[in-house]
């Protein structure tokens, strides 16, 4: 099999268990939704996925998006970002930039206009300080239109905003005042 085809794979298998259902390969996320390595990739190999050291240090390093960390002593590893499970990332909250952006499908944008983004199935709405990563995230859902928000100016009155440690912007929500089409 193809050796990029094979990582991506492994990239989702990873994204859909450590963000979605590790229940589904019996295992449970520790707070900040770390998960030994050795545990994960006995659960992968019990359910038929078997994923070599090599591959998943490769999967971690190569990743796009960074979707993935080993912990400082390289025992155990998390999604930086995405998950839909009640997991406690840990992390401070920070002060924005100025402006970040939203990437969203162009049938969605009466709806953002009315109610603002709401996290929906995810834990935060998910926010990127540049304009290109949005529109990747937008193009998922067909033509892609792009919301800037006031990052800064929301911050101030009050929302929290949190970093995640692949530069992902993460908050609750984000309320129609803040956001400008385009
Ligand atoms: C939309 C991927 C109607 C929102 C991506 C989005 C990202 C509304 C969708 C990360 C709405 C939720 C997250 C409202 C929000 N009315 N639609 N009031 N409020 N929405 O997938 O931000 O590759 O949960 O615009 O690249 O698209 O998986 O969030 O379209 O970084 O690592 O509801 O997931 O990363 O969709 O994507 P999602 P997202 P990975």
């Amino acid at each position: 099999m193809n050796k990029n085809y094979q990582l991506l794979k492994i990239s989702k298998y990873l994204s859909y268990h450590l963000r979605h259902h590790p229940e589904e390969i019996g295992l449970e996320l520790e707070p900040g939704g770390w998960v030994a390595v050795v545990a994960l990739l006995a659960a992968a190999q019990a359910h038929q996925f078997p994923i070599t050291p090599a591959e998943l240090e490769l999967v971690v390093e190569t990743s796009n998006k960074q979707r993935f960390s080993f912990d400082s002593t390289g025992t155990r590893i998390r999604a930086n970002q995405g998950h839909s499970i009640p997991i406690d990332l840990q992390l401070d909250s920070s002060c924005p930039p100025e402006i970040l952006y939203h990437g969203t499908g162009h049938h969605a944008v009466e709806s953002i206009l009315a109610h603002g983004l709401q996290k929906r199935a995810r834990h935060h709405v998910h926010l990127s300080s540049d304009r290109d990563t949005a529109k990747q995230v937008g193009t998922r859902q067909g033509k892609p239109v792009i919301f800037t928000i006031k990052a800064a100016e929301m911050h101030q009155n009050g929302h929290l905003f949190y970093c995640s440690d692949n530069g992902v912007w993460l908050v609750d929500e984000v309320p129609p005042e803040y956001l400008v089409l385009g």
